[in-house]
């Protein structure tokens, strides 16, 4: 694998390291993309479905997406590339993974400290007495009813809606800071999670971007490495860790 001069010097170098990972990092799991072949769910449009009007239309259609994308995520297994992160995470001193996926394929993979951006399909929430439920198996029942007798929602940040102010704030935070930013698996699309690698870029850090094609932060990235996540983070982080030849 071909990497650009100096990319393993920053990574090796760096105390303060920051990631960002999108739907890509979960595809060699078996998790769909929002974008890209992934397309529509039955025939309707991800992006309309993950939205409080497409909720209120029809919260039985929307939830049976949601039973969909728990099925199948219940019966991934997390991927190199998580894996690959979740030991980054015990070599930096300074290390911050920000997610955009609701998926928990992190957390499985023992990466202990994640910031979920939009939150979780593994919590649900009342929107009348804003219970909480954590989940750890696909709903039954469809929609599932808080005890109050409300219907509860996915607890995830839907278009249109305010991110979670602590998370949010903790992912700016380590954009800021860090000496290298990772951009993994994300079209850099949807905002404010897409303005991270160029907070990072603009207060001076190296961003390494890993995509299986080019986004708008290719055009900034110091490094833009084509190619699967699973197969290119764990290539990268086996060159970072060996010692250095002679
Ligand atoms: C908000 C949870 C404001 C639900 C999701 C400018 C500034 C601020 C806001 C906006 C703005 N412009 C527009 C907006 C509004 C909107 C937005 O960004 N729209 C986009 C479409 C233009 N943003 C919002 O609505 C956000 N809220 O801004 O609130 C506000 C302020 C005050 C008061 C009220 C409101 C909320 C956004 C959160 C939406 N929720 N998910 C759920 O998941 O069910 S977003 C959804 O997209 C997923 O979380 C997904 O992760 C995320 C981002 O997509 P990606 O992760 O990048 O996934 P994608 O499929 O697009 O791309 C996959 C990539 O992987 C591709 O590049 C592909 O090439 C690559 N890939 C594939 N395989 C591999 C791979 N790479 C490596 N290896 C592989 N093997």
């Amino acid at each position: 694998m071909i990497l650009e001069p100096g990319l393993l010097d920053r990574v090796r170098g760096a105390e303060r390291v920051c990631v960002l990972t999108g739907a890509g990092v979960s595809a060699e799991s078996g998790v769909q993309t929002f974008r890209g072949s992934a397309g529509t769910w039955e025939g309707h449009d991800p992006m309309r479905l993950a939205s409080q009007e497409g909720f209120d239309a029809d919260p039985e259609l929307v939830w049976r997406w949601y039973r969909w994308r728990q099925e199948r995520i219940f019966a991934a297994a997390p991927n190199a590339a998580h894996m690959t992160l979740a030991d980054m995470e015990a070599h930096y001193a300074g290390f911050c993974l920000v997610t955009q996926n609701v998926d928990g394929l992190h957390a499985r993979a023992g990466s202990r400290s994640v910031v979920e951006l939009h939150g979780s399909i593994w919590r649900l929430r009342c929107p009348a007495d804003g219970e909480l439920v954590e989940i750890d198996r696909p709903v039954d029942e469809v929609p599932p009813r808080c005890r109050c007798g409300a219907t509860m929602r996915p607890d995830v940040v839907w278009f249109g809606e305010r991110m979670p102010e602590v998370p949010l704030e903790a992912a700016f935070r380590a954009a800021a800071e860090c000496q290298v930013m990772f951009a993994v698996g994300t079209s850099a699309i949807v905002y404010p999670a897409a303005a991270l690698p160029s907070l990072a870029k603009s207060s001076g850090a190296y961003v390494v971007e890993v995509n299986v094609e080019p986004t708008p932060i290719s055009a900034y990235a110091d490094a833009f490495l084509c190619g699967a996540a699973g197969e290119l983070l764990p290539a990268i982080w086996s060159e970072v860790v060996l010692p250095k030849a002679l």
